[in-house]
């Protein structure tokens, strides 16, 4: 039998949601949306995958691909794309407060790794287990974290139409320990719901076993800001975007750099040895 993931109301004090995650590895955290916010997010996508719809899907490699499987659509880039995206999720201060509390002590900033809507179609099988933070597999052991992942249910997520497995604990474990299926627990949420977890605790996306049960999922996660991201988020996020964002928002993304100076070391992500923000403000480099 899986442990269970523990649940915490969006509101709990972050000491409790930071207790929950560093005790399971992962946190089913209600009503992380508002139903009003979840709301305005599927219009938006509704629109954005029908402008898609046309476009051919290609993956970096066949690896990818199958990691993927089939009858599952993507809608990547999201904070390139979607207003609703950066101002409801990349901003949301319940990510702020625990990347502070996680990522912050292993970086003098963190960045937005991905954005990603994935929605699994009914036939779809369920995704290898795996540690979203094996993307940087060369990177030695470190102390404390060097991601925070996430999946938020835009639609309920069940058992039956593919709702995020996780195993909780497993970010403690080590070296070859592999999850068994019995291991795993189904992440059954209400739209507006999100499941939060370590870079390090094995998870998938589920098998949508429905008949007609689309279960539409957005997988937002950070990372410290002296790794290279998964999504290029300052390609993704045209600079005629970008320019109109907050500081906040625009340092998420890239265009600002990761300053170590303070901590005995350099910086990081430089245009024309500026932040990049200020030289593209400048028109540097010229279009
Ligand atoms: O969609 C999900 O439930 C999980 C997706 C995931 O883990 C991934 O793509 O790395
Ligand atoms: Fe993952």
């Amino acid at each position: 039998m899986a442990l269970d993931i523990p649940t915490l109301p969006a509101d709990a004090p972050t000491p409790e949601l930071l207790a929950a995650l560093d005790k399971c590895g992962a946190v089913i955290v209600e009503n992380f949306l508002t139903r009003e916010i979840t709301r305005t997010l599927n219009v938006e996508f509704d629109r954005l995958s029908e402008a898609e719809a046309c476009r051919e899907q290609r993956f970096v490699n066949p690896i990818i691909a199958d990691f993927f499987g089939d009858n599952v659509s993507h809608l990547a880039g999201l904070a390139g794309k979607s207003p609703g995206f950066v101002e409801h999720v990349l901003l949301h201060p319940l990510y702020a407060a625990l990347c502070e509390a996680v990522l912050r002590p292993n970086c003098s900033d963190y960045q937005l790794n991905i954005g990603h809507l994935m929605t699994r179609e009914p036939g779809c099988d369920a995704q290898l287990f795996h540690r979203d933070a094996w993307v940087w597999k060369r990177l030695p052991p470190l102390p404390g974290e060097v991601q925070l992942a996430s999946v938020i249910a835009l639609v309920d997520f069940t058992a039956g139409n593919g709702a995020t497995l996780v195993a909780p604990g497993s970010h403690r474990w080590d070296g070859d320990r592999y999850p068994e299926m019995h291991e795993m627990a189904p992440a059954e949420m209400q739209a507006g719901s999100a499941i939060i977890y370590s870079g390090n605790t094995f998870h998938a996306g589920g098998a949508n076993t429905s008949a007609r049960s689309s279960r539409r999922g957005m997988h937002v996660s950070y990372c410290l800001g002296w790794l290279r991201t998964e999504e290029n988020q300052a390609l993704a996020t045209p600079w005629s975007i970008a320019e109109k964002l907050s500081p906040r928002a625009q340092q998420l993304l890239g265009f600002g750099i990761h300053d170590d100076i303070a901590q005995g070391g350099g910086y990081l992500g430089t245009v024309e040895l500026e932040t990049p923000v200020r030289a593209l403000t400048r028109g540097c480099p010229a279009a």
